[in-house]
């Protein structure tokens, strides 16, 4: 009579493969932000979707990377370590396109005996997709994988397949949230990341790694939200180019900002942004500490 399953399964795989844009399509809401950047995921985010006979609580990592040793950085690969260790099932998702180095690594980081799902993403990229078939035998090679799956997460293509892959994975056990909660964040973390990813968006190379967001108000006021947020960048010039020419940029970025949040909370939204300067928030324990990372 008992056969509820229920469990853990960590995303991981290097920047930009998709993992962020899996979770959503999975959960079916836009709990994780995403951007054609790299590291656009700085949290560990759980997103949960609740099926008839199974839970599945997914904890999407920030992309695990080697090129620059900033506190931050190593924070984030910190976070990817500490969720494979909590988890009962891998998902590692790769580029079907491009499968490299990178990639490598962070299935060394996989411990063996964790049950593992290979997601071959993005395969409404690949034209011709018998090039498919020698891709999925090399990675058969590399481990003994719970399965393969191609998929395509922006699309919605195999997403069932998938998931009666992970299923078959997951220990018997009571669903841990209710069936209605799609994420372990609330409102508050919600909202400043809608403003962070519309600045991965919307801006050069620079600015978006220099910059974090903080919410310093958010009050109800019956079916309208007040949130005041912060977006805190490293130097005055980049404050400059957040602002844009008579504050355009921003009042962009808030308002596409208020679009995501009217369409998760329901509701009105009233958003205020201000742009503030700190040196060196990247590398300062304290301010890292404050802002939950
Ligand atoms: N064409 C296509 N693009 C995709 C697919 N899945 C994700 N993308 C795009 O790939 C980019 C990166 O997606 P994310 O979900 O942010 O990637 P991520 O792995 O979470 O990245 P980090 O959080 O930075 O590590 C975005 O521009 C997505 O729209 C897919 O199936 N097909
Ligand atoms: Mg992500």
């Amino acid at each position: 009579m008992t056969d509820q399953r229920c469990g853990h399964v960590a995303i991981v795989g290097r920047p930009s493969v998709g993992k962020s844009t899996l979770v959503n399509a999975l959960v079916g809401e836009r709990i994780s932000i995403t951007s054609r950047r790299p590291q656009t995921t700085r949290y560990r985010i759980v997103g949960v979707l609740t099926e008839p006979g199974v839970q599945f609580v997914f904890v999407d990592t920030p992309g695990f990377q080697t090129r620059h040793a900033s506190t931050l950085n190593s924070r984030l690969n910190r976070a990817v370590r500490e969720a494979l260790a909590d988890v009962d099932a891998v998902v590692w998702v790769v580029d079907a396109s491009r499968i490299n180095d990178a990639d490598l690594r962070v299935l060394a980081l996989v411990p063996p005996e964790k049950p593992t799902i290979v997601a071959l993403n993005k395969i409404d990229l690949v034209a011709d997709k018998s090039a498919l078939l020698p891709r999925i035998a090399e990675l058969a090679a590399k481990r003994a994988f719970a399965a393969i799956v191609p998929v395509s997460a922006e699309k919605g293509v195999q997403l069932d397949a998938l998931k009666r892959e992970i299923a078959a994975q997951l220990p018997t056990g009571p669903a841990m949230y209710g069936p209605d909660e799609m994420t372990d964040r609330d409102e508050r973390f919600l909202a400043a990341e809608y403003v962070r990813e519309q600045i991965f968006r919307r801006l050069g190379d620079e600015v978006p790694y220099a910059t974090t967001v903080g919410i310093e108000s958010f009050e109800h006021e019956g079916e309208t939200r007040r949130i005041g947020a912060v977006v805190w960048v490293d130097k005055a010039g980049q404050r400059a180019i957040l602002l844009g020419e008579g504050g355009a940029t921003m009042k962009a970025i808030a308002s596409q900002a208020r679009q995501a949040m009217i369409k998760l909370f329901g509701g009105r939204v009233h958003l205020e942004v201000w742009v503030r300067v700190k040196k060196g928030w990247a590398d300062d324990d304290a301010s890292l500490a404050r802002l939950g990372y």
